[in-house]
């Protein structure tokens, strides 16, 4: 668990976390020091650069801002087989997308993306897998063992074998409705460990019972980066323990989330509330529900960038999830 007091000498040498902005200018590939930079939704121009990464889920403000992670350091950038990558400052970012009709269905896909996810990291000094995104087709199709969340936790798990043996990364699993049956996954790994942080309101999600599912998803609550100054917030959705809390309500399952991230904050250390330097993203269910949610957002973190997506939590009773960053 996260140590209160820390070695002001070893922090100090620790590469500064990524900034992470919401932007609406359209040319941060331009800048040496940008790591990454993501477009939302199918009105978003493709480019064959690595940095770039459209993302297959629409965003409920039009126009959709681009998301742009930069980092202390010049970038450098490449392809590997599947992946795309580029790296600097101490920090790595890769991405896959796969297509399920060539990949073997979803189980096949998350499988072969993670095994050449893993088999690209051996060839890097960013060693330590701090967060991972995973953008899944129809994730709620499918009933009991078979729906394909649950399918692509098996094939998840298989392709990652060891990979994380020495502790999961935090981590967002969200259903996208992109015409196209494409297996999504991107990382931000560091030359430097971070430190898990677990939920007390929340039962560890490899620890889940049986009755979700037969491989138990393999992600942290959040992630402390190396230097301290940022904690990364997986998908936090209204879990409590390890039910679904309020299906069919929104706005309580939006209270409860709220909830499940401050004692998050807490729990890691960091101060209280989000501010205008903590962007945080809100995955939407239904279309209908975005403008109810967004209000409540807009009344609830005032001042806090939020990006309102239209994804589907891995829940089917659950219809909101948020994400995103905490900087100290
Ligand atoms: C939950 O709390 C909601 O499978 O990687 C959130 C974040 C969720 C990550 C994953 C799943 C994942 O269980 C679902």
């Amino acid at each position: 668990m996260v140590q209160a007091s820390e070695n002001l000498q070893a922090t100090l040498d620790l590469p500064r976390t990524p900034r992470v902005t919401y932007r609406m200018t359209p040319s941060p590939l331009a800048e040496a020091e940008t790591l990454a930079v993501f477009g939302f939704g199918a009105g978003t121009p493709d480019h064959d650069d690595p940095r770039w990464l459209r993302v297959p889920l629409e965003c409920f403000d039009a126009p959709a801002p681009v998301e742009v992670w930069q980092v202390d350091g010049t970038v450098i950038c490449g392809r590997q087989h599947n992946v795309r990558w580029s790296a600097g400052g101490g920090w790595l970012f890769a991405s896959i997308e796969l297509d399920e009709r060539v990949a073997g269905g979803i189980e096949g896909a998350a499988r072969q993306a993670y095994a050449e996810l893993r088999q690209f990291m051996r060839t890097r000094d960013e060693r330590y897998v701090l967060r991972i995104w995973n953008y899944v087709a129809d994730i709620n199709i499918g009933d009991g063992d078979t729906e394909r969340y649950k399918q692509f936790c098996d094939g998840r798990a298989a392709g990652c074998g060891d990979f994380f043996a020495d502790g999961f990364p935090a981590a967002t699993a969200i259903g996208h409705h992109h015409r196209e049956p494409i297996l999504q996954i991107y990382l931000l790994a560091c030359m430097d460990v971070g430190t898990a942080v677990e939920n007390p309101r929340q039962v560890s999600a490899w620890r889940y019972p049986r009755q979700y599912g037969r491989t138990s998803p393999g992600f942290a609550r959040g992630m402390l980066m190396p230097a301290r100054d940022a904690l990364a917030i997986s998908g936090t959705a209204a879990v409590v323990g390890h039910a679904s809390a309020h299906a069919g309500n929104p706005e309580a399952q939006l209270e409860e989330t709220l909830l499940n991230l401050e004692s998050l904050l807490a729990t890691a250390d960091m101060p209280a509330g989000f501010d205008t330097h903590s962007p945080l993203k809100a995955y939407v269910r239904h279309a209908t529900d975005a403008g109810r949610v967004g209000e409540m957002i807009r009344r609830r973190l005032p001042g806090v960038p939020v990006l309102l997506l239209h994804g589907d939590v891995c829940r089917r009773e659950l219809l909101v999830e948020i994400d995103g960053w905490r900087f100290k």
